[in-house]
């Protein structure tokens, strides 16, 4: 009877292990950060069950990586269209998710009607344009999204000063300022930023937005946070990425690293992701989010990736070849890197201990 009992107790015991083995919830990037982790999303693809599972679970901010634009929303003179956006906010809502407003004002992508018309406008009239857009925009999300990169990419792809864009030929050096102040006026809360790519590697460049801030903040034009959009490769620099962070938390701006990929295969030599490139992205993800950590709570705003899956990244278009360059590969499984985002995360709970 006695070892009948042994062997009951050992087995509800072993049973007890394995269960709780199973049942022991995998730490989820949104549990584990004590800052937003956020994922660009297209939500069509939310109609894919495994998709909208893992987006759900994983993820705690929501960009639209394309249907917030100008291009889907301003269908015509003073007439808009939010739908997708919509639907992409309904899923965010029931996700407890935060949604970031991207971007009211590009120089691409323009919806076909206005990249027709652009040049027939002069000066007064696209200014009308623009701020109804910009303003009818933010309204319409009062409320529901907590920011919004306001103008987007306005900085010469050199770096060296404004972008000869035809925003900047009709409506002057002042026009990025003047959009903050429309975007202001249409919702008093909602956090504004300006967003960029190239910042840690072009000094220059980071250089004209930091003027940019200076000569904001000196004229009370409002601006929250600045976006760094890190579409990176494995030769990233972790110093230059540093002083960014250091000059942008001087100015008391959040610090939004705002669609972060990390291509591992620039040259396209190679046709499968590699085990050491996985896990040099690995470790270049965690030494990011290790620093992003270390910055002061209410200069982090969020740390958001460019898409969920590498097969739906921009960037193999782009570059031509298979990048590798997110979290999940095509069947939802967590690569190297994903493991990268926890370690930076606890890398800096054994520094501070
Ligand atoms: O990833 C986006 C891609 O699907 C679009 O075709 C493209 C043009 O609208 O924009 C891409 O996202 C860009 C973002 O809006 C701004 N920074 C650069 C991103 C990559 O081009």
């Amino acid at each position: 009877m006695q070892f009948f009992s042994f062997f009951l107790s050992l087995g509800l015991l072993l049973t007890v292990i394995i269960s709780n083995g199973l049942d022991s919830p995998e730490p989820r990037l949104r549990e584990s950060a004590d800052f937003p982790v956020g994922v660009a999303i297209n939500p069509k693809r939310l109609a894919q069950t495994d998709y909208a599972q893992v987006v759900g679970r994983e993820f705690s901010s929501i960009t639209a990586e394309n249907v917030m634009k100008p291009q889907y929303i301003w269908a015509a003179e003073r007439q808009y269209d939010f739908s997708l956006g919509d639907s992409l906010l309904e899923f965010a809502q029931a996700h407890n998710q935060q949604v970031h407003g991207h971007t009211l004002a590009w120089h691409l992508m323009q919806p076909d009607w206005l990249e027709n018309t652009i040049d027939s406008y002069d000066s007064a009239t696209l200014e009308n344009l623009l701020r109804d857009y910009i303003q009818a925009t933010v309204k319409h999300y009062r409320g529901k999204v907590v920011s919004w990169d306001v103008v987007n990419e306005a900085v010469s792809s050199g770096g060296k000063g404004w972008r000869n864009s035809v925003y900047h030929q009709k409506l002057g050096d002042d026009y990025v300022a003047r959009c903050h102040q429309y975007a202001r006026e249409a919702d008093p809360d909602v956090l504004l930023f300006y967003n960029d790519y190239d910042v840690i590697a072009s000094s220059e460049k980071l250089a004209t937005i930091l003027a940019m801030v200076d000569d904001f903040q000196s004229r009370n034009i409002p601006i929250d946070g600045i976006g760094l959009q890190m579409h990176i490769r494995l030769d990233f620099s972790l110093d230059k990425f540093q002083y960014a962070l250091d000059e942008i938390v001087k100015r008391n701006l959040k610090v939004h690293l705002s669609e972060v990929d990390i291509r591992t295969n620039p040259d396209g030599e190679l046709s499968t992701l590699t085990e050491e490139a996985a896990q040099q992205q690995q470790e270049l993800l965690a030494a990011i989010v290790q620093r992003y950590q270390q910055l002061p709570a209410e200069n982090k705003f969020a740390i958001t990736f460019w898409g969920l899956r590498d097969n739906e990244s921009w960037l193999t278009k782009h570059t031509g070849h298979p990048q590798w360059p997110l979290l999940f590969n095509e069947n939802f499984s967590k690569k190297p890197m994903y493991q990268g985002f926890l370690d930076g995360l606890d890398a800096n709970q054994t520094q501070l201990d």
